[in-house]
This record gives C-alpha cells, sequence and structure tokens, in this order.
C-alpha cells in the first residue's frame, strides 16, 4: 500500500489562531456584555477570563513556541473610547504594545474592529439599530487606523454581523435582547454601512499617514445549510432562503454595492469593492426546516437529525464536524476572485484528539480548494486560549492551550502540538 503524498501549503501561507477582546481579557466592565451578565441574563460571567489583557506576552509565547505566524485579536472599542468622543490614551498604548509584542515574535496581527461588544454608552444611543451607530464607528475606525496602522496590514471591521443580529435582534438571546425583524434589519442596513465607510477611511488613513496599502475585510460566518429532507420542496426553499441572507446578500452588498433581497428590500449603497479579501468563519452544516412564509419564519428552523446516519460526531455545542462544507464554501466564494483568509475555524471537544482530527481534515478541506483554484491566504483557528463562550459561558473548550481559569495556568494540548508541526512545516501529512 503506498501511502498519500503530504498536501504542501505556500511559504508565505499565515498560520495560526484567533481570539477576542471580551472572550479572553477579562475585567471589560464597560460594555453591553458586562451590563448582560451582571443583569444575570447568562449563566455564568466574564470576569477575569484568562486575563489576557495583563499576560498577553506570555500568551504570544506560547503562540510562537507552537509556530504560529499569525493572531487575531480584537481591539476592545469601550476600553478605547468609554465615553463618546473621549479616548483613553493608557488603553489606546496598550494596543500599541500588544501589536508590537506579536511583530517581536514574528506573529502577523490580524486586527478586528468589532467583535459582538459594544461601548454601554453606544448600546444606551440604540447600538446598531441607530444609524447614529455608523457614524460613531466611523470615528472609532478613523481613531485606530491612525493609532494603531503602522502595525496592521489585515483589517477585519466587523465579526459575524449577522450572527450578531440573529441572536441579539431576533431571538433576543444576546444583548440587546431584542426579538424584532424591523431592528434586525435595520441593524443589518447599518452594519453594511458602518463597514463600507471603514474600508474607505482605512484606506484613507493608510494613504495618508502610512503610505502602505491594508488589507480590510470582514469576518462572514458561514454555515453549510442543507435541507432537513432532499425531497420536501419547502425544506429546500428555506435552506436557499437562509443560504441567500446568511452568505450571498451581505458579499452581494459588498462588492457589488447593492443592498437586495427579494421583495423585502432594494438600496443602492454610496460605496462598492469594499473587500480586499474573503474573511471566513466556518464550523458546521446546519440542517434546516420550512417554518413559514413570514420574516424571519422563511429562514426556517434547525433539526437536529439526531439518528441521521450520515451525521458525524458532534461537539460541545452540538456542530458536527463536516470539512466538506468548508470546501464547498470556499468554492462558493471563489467567483469573487479574491484572496481568502480563514478567520475561524475551530471545535469545542473534551476529547483532544477529536479537535486535532477536525483541524486536520478542515485543513485539508482548505488544500483542496486551493488545488481548485481559490487563492488562500491562510489558517486561524479558533482559538488559542479556552474563552468565555458567550452565553454557553466558560463550558465548551476551544483552546489549542488549555485554561485553568482558577490559577491561570496554561496547558498546550496535544492537538496544538500536531497544528504546530504542519505551521512549521507547511505540510500536512
Ligand atoms: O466564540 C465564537 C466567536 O466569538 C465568534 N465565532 C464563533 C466562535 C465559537 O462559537
Amino acid at each position: 500500500m503506498t501511502s498519500k503524498p503530504p498536501l504542501e501549503f505556500p511559504k508565505n501561507f499565515l498560520w495560526g489562531a484567533a481570539t477576542s477582546s471580551h472572550q479572553v481579557e477579562g475585567g471589560n466592565r464597560l460594555n453591553d456584555w458586562w451590563e448582560w451578565e451582571e443583569a444575570g441574563k447568562v449563566k455564568e460571567k466574564s470576569g477575569d477570563a484568562c486575563r489576557h489583557y495583563s499576560l498577553y506576552a506570555r500568551d504570544f509565547d506560547l503562540a510562537k513556541s507552537l509556530h504560529h505566524n499569525a493572531h487575531r485579536l480584537s481591539i476592545e472599542w469601550s476600553r478605547v473610547e468609554p465615553e463618546p468622543g473621549r479616548w483613553d490614551e493608557d488603553a489606546i498604548r496598550h494596543y500599541a504594545e500588544v501589536l508590537k509584542a506579536l511583530r517581536a515574535r514574528g506573529l502577523e496581527p490580524v486586527v478586528t474592529l468589532h467583535h459582538f461588544t459594544l461601548p454601554v454608552w453606544l448600546a444606551r444611543l440604540g447600538g446598531w439599530a441607530s444609524e447614529e451607530c455608523v457614524s460613531h464607528f466611523e470615528r472609532y475606525v478613523n481613531k485606530m487606523a491612525t493609532a494603531l496602522g503602522g502595525q496592521v496590514t489585515y483589517w477585519i471591521t466587523i465579526n459575524e454581523p449577522l450572527v450578531f443580529i440573529y441572536l441579539g435582534y431576533i431571538i433576543g438571546e444576546w444583548p440587546p435582547g431584542e426579538q424584532s425583524p424591523m431592528l434586525a434589519l435595520a441593524a443589518f442596513r447599518h452594519f453594511i454601512l458602518a463597514h463600507g465607510r471603514a474600508y474607505q477611511i482605512i484606506h484613507g488613513v493608510y494613504e495618508k499617514t502610512w503610505k502602505t496599502r491594508p488589507l480590510v475585510s470582514f469576518a462572514q460566518h458561514v454555515a453549510h445549510h442543507v435541507p432537513c429532507s432532499p425531497y420536501s420542496l419547502r425544506d429546500r426553499f428555506s435552506a436557499l432562503m437562509r443560504h441567500l441572507f446568511f452568505m450571498k446578500l451581505p458579499f452581494d452588498a459588498l462588492t457589488r454595492g447593492y443592498l437586495f433581497f427579494p421583495g423585502i428590500f432594494c438600496e443602492k449603497l454610496p460605496f462598492k469593492n469594499t473587500l480586499d479579501y474573503v474573511g471566513i468563519n466556518y464550523y458546521t452544516r446546519e440542517f434546516i426546516h420550512f417554518t413559514d412564509l413570514g420574516f424571519p419564519g422563511i429562514f426556517g428552523d434547525m433539526c437536529s437529525l439526531k439518528h441521521h446516519r450520515d451525521i458525524a460526531k458532534r461537539n460541545q455545542m452540538g456542530w458536527e464536524s463536516y470539512p466538506e462544507g468548508l470546501y464547498r464554501t470556499l468554492m462558493e466564494v471563489r467567483p469573487l476572485r479574491l484572496p481568502v483568509l480563514i478567520t475561524e475555524n475551530g471545535s469545542c471537544t473534551p476529547d483532544d484528539a477529536d479537535r486535532w482530527e477536525f483541524i486536520r481534515t478542515h485543513v485539508a478541506a482548505v488544500h483542496k480548494a486551493m488545488t481548485h483554484g481559490v487563492p488562500m491566504i491562510g489558517y486561524l483557528y479558533w482559538s488559542l486560549l479556552d474563552n468565555f463562550e458567550w452565553a454557553q459561558g466558560f463550558g465548551p473548550r476551544f483552546g489549542l492551550v488549555e485554561v485553568d481559569y482558577a490559577s491561570q495556568e496554561r496547558k498546550i494540548r496535544p492537538s496544538a502540538i500536531h497544528f504546530s508541526r504542519m505551521c512549521e512545516t507547511r505540510r500536512l501529512e
């Protein structure tokens, strides 16, 4: 029996892991999530989280020792702008130090400007449902690009806007806890406007101040949507609607410059081509079944199909490992003719062997897409550390590195070592 040749990756491929401020930093008292936690809306509070705000250098040492050459993190808006228009220069200096610490270790920073949390003052002004939020975001982006731009090439304006909208404005599980399709649509429109403006602002600041070219995108959560029953036209309709809304619509808006959803809205935007690359957060496939023809009913519901014979193992969040879905997603974005960065992909599991199997098979899917013409920039695993998984608290363990929350000790998992071999050799055996 002959063994398969290893899968080779290009020299400049980015390998690393991702985090976000509220999930790891600890003590983010000035944002809407902290307030939500204090109000008892979730089972666990983020508290000190991984105390990464002070332990970042130690954590980056770990990433370096694991042969990562890139790292994604987010800036905590509520720290740098604790009141409208008032900048906390210490917090800005902190993030400048964080970026320097990454560069000093040979890690390329990938910086997210908004990862689910809002300063409390902005949430009180109506958050993303209010158009005012767009101009506040513009001011914040301008300040960050000016203060930190010298260290950053890869920017992500907004993380997973549609997840945020679904959980915050449709089912109300996250702040602001709304269940309003009208507010959801307003927030969606404002996210699109905010991204477009942020794109223009970052490019403007780089042209004027840094004389380099940034690469700006957003991180889109993409699930592979399939009908619960392939024989049901109604299930197929809902799966298609979900796919159009969650995948096609945002990319069309940001590349072609119009917001269009059949029968619901149509608007020409004041910008187009505002993606320098595509950021994909991929985790699983979702089985969808029809509920009704209203809004958001047309997007159907998820069925669990617990006993379906084709379904692979599920993780602590109940998500199935389905690498083929990542390959198909990448093939679907290929016509955009933009480079693609996997901005998140990961699994939370008590069985670390499953984590490595997850990584191995998903990286193989990325490689397959590359050989079929998708220009890949890199792969960032979610997450470097175990962390605060929002409404699910500290239960789900996504980390390459295990965190003991009581002692704040870190322990490298075997899957991290397997992954590090791949990062070092740029090949998957
Ligand atoms: O932890 C989250 C992250 O904040 C956004 N993407 C999905 C991850 C896992 O649920």
